[in-house]
């Protein structure tokens, strides 16, 4: 099956470059799984590449955790990514004004010349898209933006009404790939995606295959769940690269996330 027969009315809506790059790519791995690589050295990440890429479509980073991070290393890893067809996706959530995210997106850092992908607060109005499109455009290259419309953690402060504002803000930008939503909660789930519609990606984290509290207020819902609530993408973390195999531990992931997307679209 190709992308279109596959995501359906999502691939027909969803026209950004970016995200029918991710949907092609999930198509092609029969896999809906984004790993959240939250490993502190260089080797473990590298590890992590060898050990999941067939069953992942894109890594999703912290820079800023890794303790012997180098800018050489860091290209290495890249690279390595790219090679593997993975998407890179730094989860910076940016949320200062558009200037100051535009000089953000450069720095000691440099995302605007690696990340495809970068998550971003709203709190300081639609400002921080243009900045962050404007820092990509600095590079000579293009990549989406994800807004966090909901959060997996306890006690958080994304509340329905900033939710929905969020999402009119973000819907209207094409800068915009789509939005964070809960993936611990299927009923959120659906009412964000109702509110979405099909022109935009949700990207959930907060699954895990063992459904519950994790650690310091994150919860886990179930990754098939979340898929056929809404979620086109399942943020997986520790459930990936904690386990005794991560390879086959990715390989469960996907095969989940794809059963879910099968049985929402009915194939
Ligand atoms: O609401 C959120 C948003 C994000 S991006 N809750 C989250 O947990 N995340 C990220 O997803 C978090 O930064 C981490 O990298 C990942 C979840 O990891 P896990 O080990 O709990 O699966």
């Amino acid at each position: 099956m190709n992308a279109e027969e596959v995501w359906g009315e999502r691939w027909v809506s969803a026209t950004a470059p970016m995200a029918r790059r991710y949907m092609e790519t999930a198509v092609r791995k029969s896999s809906l799984v984004c790993l959240a690589a939250d490993r502190n050295t260089m080797t473990g990440l590298f590890n992590l590449i060898d050990d999941v890429a067939d069953h992942v479509v894109a890594l999703k980073t912290h820079v800023d955790l890794v303790d012997d991070w180098s800018p050489e290393a860091w290209d290495e890893f890249c690279s390595k990514a790219t090679a593997a067809d993975l998407l890179i996706f730094e989860d910076r959530k940016f949320a200062d004004i558009g200037k100051i995210s535009r000089s953000q997106m450069a720095g000691q850092y440099n995302i605007r010349t690696w990340a495809d992908l970068v998550t971003a607060h709203l709190i300081s109005g639609p400002d921080i898209v243009d900045g962050l499109q404007a820092g990509w455009g600095d590079a000579g290259r293009q990549g989406g933006v994800l807004l966090l419309a909901q959060m997996s953690s306890r006690g958080n402060l994304l509340q329905p009404d900033y939710t929905e504002q969020v999402v009119v803000k973000g819907k209207a930008h094409d800068g915009v790939l789509g939005f964070i939503g809960n993936g611990s909660r299927p009923a959120e789930l659906n009412e964000l995606r109702t509110m979405v519609g099909e022109g935009k990606l949700i990207w959930t984290p907060g699954v895990n295959l063992a459904v519950g509290d994790g650690d310091m207020g994150q919860r886990y819902g179930d990754p098939t769940e979340a898929v056929v609530a809404g979620s086109d993408c399942i943020i997986v973390g520790s459930g990936i690269h904690q386990a005794e195999n991560p390879g086959l531990a990715a390989k469960a992931y996907a095969r989940a996330s794809w059963e879910g997307l099968m049985a929402r679209n009915g194939l």
